[in-house]
Protein backbone atom coordinates (compact mmCIF):
# COMPACT_ATOMS: atom_id res chain seq x y z
CA UNK A 1 0.00 0.00 0.00
CA UNK A 2 0.52 3.45 -0.64
CA UNK A 3 2.99 5.42 2.09
CA UNK A 4 0.85 8.73 2.82
CA UNK A 5 3.50 10.22 5.92
CA UNK A 6 4.27 13.50 5.05
CA UNK A 7 3.03 16.92 4.54
CA UNK A 8 0.07 18.29 2.98
CA UNK A 9 -2.23 20.95 2.31
CA UNK A 10 -5.73 21.60 3.49
CA UNK A 11 -6.72 23.35 0.33
CA UNK A 12 -9.24 26.45 0.50
CA UNK A 13 -11.70 26.46 -2.07
CA UNK A 14 -11.42 29.98 -3.69
CA UNK A 15 -14.73 32.47 -4.80
CA UNK A 16 -15.31 34.56 -7.22
CA UNK A 17 -16.64 38.07 -6.19
CA UNK A 18 -20.44 36.22 -6.11
CA UNK A 19 -18.99 33.80 -3.91
CA UNK A 20 -19.48 30.57 -6.70
CA UNK A 21 -16.33 28.25 -6.92
CA UNK A 22 -13.06 29.94 -8.76
CA UNK A 23 -11.64 26.63 -10.36
CA UNK A 24 -9.01 29.05 -12.11
CA UNK A 25 -7.89 29.77 -8.71
CA UNK A 26 -8.48 26.55 -7.19
CA UNK A 27 -5.76 25.19 -10.00
CA UNK A 28 -3.07 27.42 -8.86
CA UNK A 29 -3.80 26.67 -5.57
CA UNK A 30 -2.79 22.83 -6.35
CA UNK A 31 0.05 23.92 -8.48
CA UNK A 32 1.20 26.08 -5.52
CA UNK A 33 1.47 22.83 -3.59
CA UNK A 34 3.58 20.77 -6.40
CA UNK A 35 5.59 23.72 -6.16
CA UNK A 36 6.69 23.86 -2.67
CA UNK A 37 7.12 19.84 -2.71
CA UNK A 38 4.46 19.13 -0.90
CA UNK A 39 3.70 15.40 -0.34
CA UNK A 40 -0.27 15.84 -1.02
CA UNK A 41 -3.47 17.88 -0.77
CA UNK A 42 -6.41 17.34 1.77
CA UNK A 43 -9.48 18.18 -0.18
CA UNK A 44 -12.77 19.82 0.94
CA UNK A 45 -12.05 19.92 4.82
CA UNK A 46 -12.87 22.74 7.14
CA UNK A 47 -10.33 24.45 5.38
CA UNK A 48 -12.15 24.09 2.02
CA UNK A 49 -15.17 25.67 3.60
CA UNK A 50 -16.75 22.12 2.51
CA UNK A 51 -19.85 22.43 5.32
CA UNK A 52 -20.73 25.79 3.44
CA UNK A 53 -20.60 23.90 -0.40
CA UNK A 54 -23.33 22.26 -1.35
CA UNK A 55 -23.06 18.27 -2.27
CA UNK A 56 -22.44 19.35 -6.05
CA UNK A 57 -20.09 21.65 -5.22
CA UNK A 58 -17.88 19.47 -3.15
CA UNK A 59 -17.64 16.99 -6.06
CA UNK A 60 -16.88 19.40 -8.68
CA UNK A 61 -14.03 20.72 -6.27
CA UNK A 62 -12.41 17.00 -5.99
CA UNK A 63 -12.36 16.11 -9.61
CA UNK A 64 -10.98 19.62 -10.25
CA UNK A 65 -8.41 18.82 -7.81
CA UNK A 66 -7.77 15.66 -9.17
CA UNK A 67 -7.25 16.70 -12.51
CA UNK A 68 -5.34 19.36 -11.93
CA UNK A 69 -2.59 17.82 -9.81
CA UNK A 70 -1.05 15.70 -12.48
CA UNK A 71 -0.28 13.04 -10.48
CA UNK A 72 2.36 15.01 -8.58
CA UNK A 73 0.45 14.81 -5.36
CA UNK A 74 -0.90 12.01 -2.87
CA UNK A 75 -4.34 13.15 -2.84
CA UNK A 76 -6.95 12.54 0.46
CA UNK A 77 -10.35 13.41 -0.54
CA UNK A 78 -12.49 14.64 2.77
CA UNK A 79 -16.04 13.70 2.53
CA UNK A 80 -17.46 14.39 5.95
CA UNK A 81 -20.57 15.79 7.01
CA UNK A 82 -23.25 14.82 9.40
CA UNK A 83 -25.54 12.56 6.77
CA UNK A 84 -23.93 9.31 5.85
CA UNK A 85 -25.62 9.29 2.53
CA UNK A 86 -24.13 12.78 1.50
CA UNK A 87 -20.33 11.36 2.63
CA UNK A 88 -20.96 7.65 0.77
CA UNK A 89 -21.95 9.64 -2.31
CA UNK A 90 -18.66 11.86 -1.87
CA UNK A 91 -16.30 8.99 -1.14
CA UNK A 92 -18.18 7.37 -4.04
CA UNK A 93 -17.03 10.27 -6.35
CA UNK A 94 -13.76 10.43 -5.00
CA UNK A 95 -12.81 6.64 -6.28
CA UNK A 96 -14.24 7.48 -9.41
CA UNK A 97 -11.85 10.83 -9.93
CA UNK A 98 -8.64 8.58 -8.89
CA UNK A 99 -8.16 9.82 -5.11
CA UNK A 100 -5.61 7.98 -2.94
CA UNK A 101 -7.66 7.87 0.15
CA UNK A 102 -10.60 9.43 1.81
CA UNK A 103 -11.21 11.67 5.16
CA UNK A 104 -14.35 11.97 6.96
CA UNK A 105 -14.66 14.19 10.10
CA UNK A 106 -17.15 13.05 13.44
CA UNK A 107 -20.74 13.48 12.65
CA UNK A 108 -21.21 16.52 15.08
CA UNK A 109 -24.18 18.53 16.12
CA UNK A 110 -26.74 15.54 17.36
CA UNK A 111 -24.53 13.94 19.45
CA UNK A 112 -24.65 10.63 17.82
CA UNK A 113 -24.05 7.24 19.86
CA UNK A 114 -20.25 6.22 19.13
CA UNK A 115 -21.90 2.85 17.93
CA UNK A 116 -23.69 5.53 15.46
CA UNK A 117 -20.42 6.90 14.53
CA UNK A 118 -19.14 2.90 14.01
CA UNK A 119 -21.99 2.47 11.58
CA UNK A 120 -21.32 5.92 9.80
CA UNK A 121 -17.59 5.15 8.88
CA UNK A 122 -18.49 1.39 8.07
CA UNK A 123 -21.16 2.79 5.20
CA UNK A 124 -17.95 5.47 4.34
CA UNK A 125 -15.78 2.60 4.00
CA UNK A 126 -18.17 0.85 2.01
CA UNK A 127 -19.05 3.23 -0.64
CA UNK A 128 -15.44 4.51 -1.29
CA UNK A 129 -14.63 0.62 -2.67
CA UNK A 130 -11.56 -0.18 -1.28
CA UNK A 131 -9.29 3.41 -1.04
CA UNK A 132 -8.47 3.92 2.76
CA UNK A 133 -9.71 6.17 4.76
CA UNK A 134 -8.14 8.37 7.34
CA UNK A 135 -10.65 9.75 10.39
CA UNK A 136 -10.76 13.12 10.80
CA UNK A 137 -10.62 13.79 14.56
CA UNK A 138 -11.44 17.83 15.79
CA UNK A 139 -13.25 17.51 19.31
CA UNK A 140 -13.24 21.49 19.63
CA UNK A 141 -15.49 21.71 16.41
CA UNK A 142 -17.44 18.84 16.66
CA UNK A 143 -17.86 18.76 19.92
CA UNK A 144 -17.44 15.00 19.56
CA UNK A 145 -14.59 14.01 22.30
CA UNK A 146 -12.91 10.53 21.58
CA UNK A 147 -11.64 8.05 24.15
CA UNK A 148 -8.52 6.38 23.35
CA UNK A 149 -10.56 3.26 23.24
CA UNK A 150 -12.85 4.39 20.73
CA UNK A 151 -9.98 6.06 18.60
CA UNK A 152 -8.43 2.55 18.59
CA UNK A 153 -11.63 1.05 17.98
CA UNK A 154 -12.31 3.50 14.68
CA UNK A 155 -8.76 2.70 14.21
CA UNK A 156 -9.51 -1.30 13.66
CA UNK A 157 -12.67 -0.91 11.36
CA UNK A 158 -11.60 -2.70 8.10
CA UNK A 159 -9.62 0.01 5.78
CA UNK A 160 -9.01 2.47 8.42
CA UNK A 161 -5.17 3.33 7.68
CA UNK A 162 -4.74 6.19 10.35
CA UNK A 163 -6.50 9.80 11.71
CA UNK A 164 -5.48 13.02 11.71
CA UNK A 165 -5.76 13.73 15.21
CA UNK A 166 -6.41 17.97 15.39
CA UNK A 167 -6.38 18.31 18.81
CA UNK A 168 -3.53 20.21 21.26
CA UNK A 169 -3.88 17.00 23.31
CA UNK A 170 -0.35 15.79 22.63
CA UNK A 171 -0.71 13.07 25.32
CA UNK A 172 -3.46 11.45 23.53
CA UNK A 173 -1.46 11.81 19.96
CA UNK A 174 1.81 9.84 21.66
CA UNK A 175 -0.68 7.47 23.06
CA UNK A 176 -2.75 6.71 20.00
CA UNK A 177 0.32 6.24 17.92
CA UNK A 178 1.99 4.32 20.20
CA UNK A 179 -0.65 1.59 20.24
CA UNK A 180 -1.27 1.54 17.23
CA UNK A 181 1.91 1.09 15.26
CA UNK A 182 0.46 0.26 12.10
CA UNK A 183 -1.61 3.66 11.76
CA UNK A 184 -0.86 6.78 10.81
CA UNK A 185 -1.27 9.85 12.56
CA UNK A 186 -1.39 13.07 11.07
CA UNK A 187 -0.74 16.17 13.32
CA UNK A 188 -4.01 18.71 12.29
CA UNK A 189 -3.06 21.89 14.08
CA UNK A 190 0.25 23.27 12.24
CA UNK A 191 1.56 25.54 15.23
CA UNK A 192 2.42 21.97 17.26
CA UNK A 193 4.11 20.42 14.01
CA UNK A 194 7.54 19.91 15.76
CA UNK A 195 5.93 18.16 19.06
CA UNK A 196 3.28 16.38 16.98
CA UNK A 197 5.82 14.90 15.17
CA UNK A 198 7.73 14.13 18.80
CA UNK A 199 4.81 12.49 19.66
CA UNK A 200 4.81 10.02 17.11
CA UNK A 201 2.95 11.83 14.23
CA UNK A 202 4.64 10.73 10.85
CA UNK A 203 3.31 14.28 9.16
CA UNK A 204 0.46 16.71 8.95
CA UNK A 205 -2.63 18.30 7.62
CA UNK A 206 -3.25 22.33 7.66
CA UNK A 207 -3.85 25.22 6.33
CA UNK A 208 -1.19 27.25 6.77
CA UNK A 209 1.02 24.60 4.52
CA UNK A 210 -1.03 26.36 1.67
CA UNK A 211 1.67 29.41 2.45
CA UNK A 212 4.50 27.89 4.37
CA UNK A 213 4.34 24.72 3.47
CA UNK A 214 8.24 24.35 2.78
CA UNK A 215 8.73 25.45 6.99
CA UNK A 216 6.84 21.92 7.46
CA UNK A 217 8.71 20.15 5.16
CA UNK A 218 12.11 22.25 6.50
CA UNK A 219 10.88 21.10 10.11
CA UNK A 220 10.76 17.25 9.19
CA UNK A 221 13.42 17.28 7.66
CA UNK A 222 16.01 18.64 10.47
CA UNK A 223 14.06 16.31 13.11
CA UNK A 224 15.27 13.61 10.33
CA UNK A 225 18.73 14.50 10.87
CA UNK A 226 18.66 15.44 14.57
CA UNK A 227 19.18 19.43 14.54
CA UNK A 228 16.09 19.53 16.79
CA UNK A 229 17.14 23.30 17.75
CA UNK A 230 16.99 24.50 14.10
CA UNK A 231 13.28 22.56 14.20
CA UNK A 232 12.51 24.72 16.71
CA UNK A 233 13.38 27.97 15.55
CA UNK A 234 11.48 26.86 12.45
CA UNK A 235 8.80 26.14 13.97
CA UNK A 236 8.77 29.37 15.87
CA UNK A 237 8.89 31.66 12.87
CA UNK A 238 5.71 29.14 11.64
CA UNK A 239 3.32 30.37 15.07
CA UNK A 240 3.84 33.96 14.35
CA UNK A 241 2.03 33.98 10.82
CA UNK A 242 0.02 31.23 12.87
CA UNK A 243 -0.70 33.94 16.09
CA UNK A 244 -1.43 36.84 13.26
CA UNK A 245 -4.06 34.49 11.33
CA UNK A 246 -5.58 33.10 14.44
CA UNK A 247 -5.84 37.02 15.36
CA UNK A 248 -7.92 37.81 12.21
CA UNK A 249 -9.46 34.90 11.10
CA UNK A 250 -7.31 31.43 9.39
CA UNK A 251 -9.38 31.22 6.15
CA UNK A 252 -10.04 34.98 5.40
CA UNK A 253 -6.32 35.64 6.68
CA UNK A 254 -4.82 33.05 4.25
CA UNK A 255 -7.08 33.82 1.25
CA UNK A 256 -6.07 37.84 1.58
CA UNK A 257 -2.12 36.61 1.50
CA UNK A 258 -2.94 33.86 -1.15
CA UNK A 259 -4.32 36.88 -2.95
CA UNK A 260 -1.49 39.89 -2.75
CA UNK A 261 0.64 36.73 -3.70
CA UNK A 262 -1.54 36.41 -6.80
CA UNK A 263 -1.88 33.03 -6.60
CA UNK A 264 -5.64 32.88 -6.24
CA UNK A 265 -7.60 35.72 -7.50
CA UNK A 266 -9.94 37.12 -4.67
CA UNK A 267 -10.18 36.39 -1.28
CA UNK A 268 -13.89 36.19 -0.89
CA UNK A 269 -14.94 33.53 1.99
CA UNK A 270 -18.35 32.57 2.11
CA UNK A 271 -21.21 34.08 4.20
CA UNK A 272 -20.99 34.15 6.95
CA UNK A 273 -17.40 33.98 7.05
CA UNK A 274 -16.02 37.70 6.88
CA UNK A 275 -13.40 39.15 4.81
CA UNK A 276 -10.50 40.97 6.62
CA UNK A 277 -11.64 44.75 7.18
CA UNK A 278 -8.83 47.11 6.41
CA UNK A 279 -7.36 47.36 9.49
CA UNK A 280 -7.10 43.77 9.60
CA UNK A 281 -6.04 43.99 6.05
CA UNK A 282 -2.58 46.41 7.26
CA UNK A 283 -2.08 44.13 10.02
CA UNK A 284 -1.37 41.03 7.51
CA UNK A 285 0.10 43.84 5.03
CA UNK A 286 2.82 44.65 7.66
CA UNK A 287 3.77 40.94 8.86
CA UNK A 288 3.96 39.86 5.23
CA UNK A 289 6.75 42.99 4.00
CA UNK A 290 8.49 41.99 7.75
CA UNK A 291 8.57 37.98 7.31
CA UNK A 292 7.03 36.56 4.39
C1 LIG B 1 -9.09 21.00 7.33
O1 LIG B 1 -9.90 20.21 7.82
O2 LIG B 1 -9.28 21.52 6.24
C2 LIG B 1 -7.82 21.39 8.05
O3 LIG B 1 -6.90 20.41 7.92
C3 LIG B 1 -8.01 21.78 9.46
C4 LIG B 1 -6.64 22.11 10.08
O4 LIG B 1 -6.34 21.14 11.04
C5 LIG B 1 -6.69 23.46 10.67
N1 LIG B 1 -7.59 23.43 11.79
C6 LIG B 1 -8.56 24.31 11.93
O5 LIG B 1 -8.74 25.24 11.17
C7 LIG B 1 -9.45 24.15 13.13
C8 LIG B 1 -5.31 23.95 11.10
O6 LIG B 1 -4.50 23.99 9.98
C9 LIG B 1 -5.42 25.35 11.71
O7 LIG B 1 -6.04 26.23 10.80
C10 LIG B 1 -4.05 25.90 12.06
O8 LIG B 1 -3.37 24.98 12.85
C11 LIG B 1 -4.18 27.24 12.79
O9 LIG B 1 -4.78 27.06 14.06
Amino acid sequence: TKNFAGEYAALLTPFDQKENIDFKSLQSLVVNAIDQDLTGVYVGGSTGEAFLQSQAERRDCLESVAESSLGKLNLIAHVGSIRTKDCCELANAAKGAGYHAVSAVTPFYYGFSFDALLDHYRAIVDAADGLPMIVYNIPVLTGVALSDMQIEELLNLENVIGIKQTSIDLYQLEKIANRNPGKIVFNGFDEIFLPGQMAGAQGGIGSTYNVIGSKYKEIQKLICSGDVGRAKSVQKSANRLIDLLVLVGVIPGLKYILQQKGIIATDTVRAPFRMLDSMQKRLVDDFISSAL
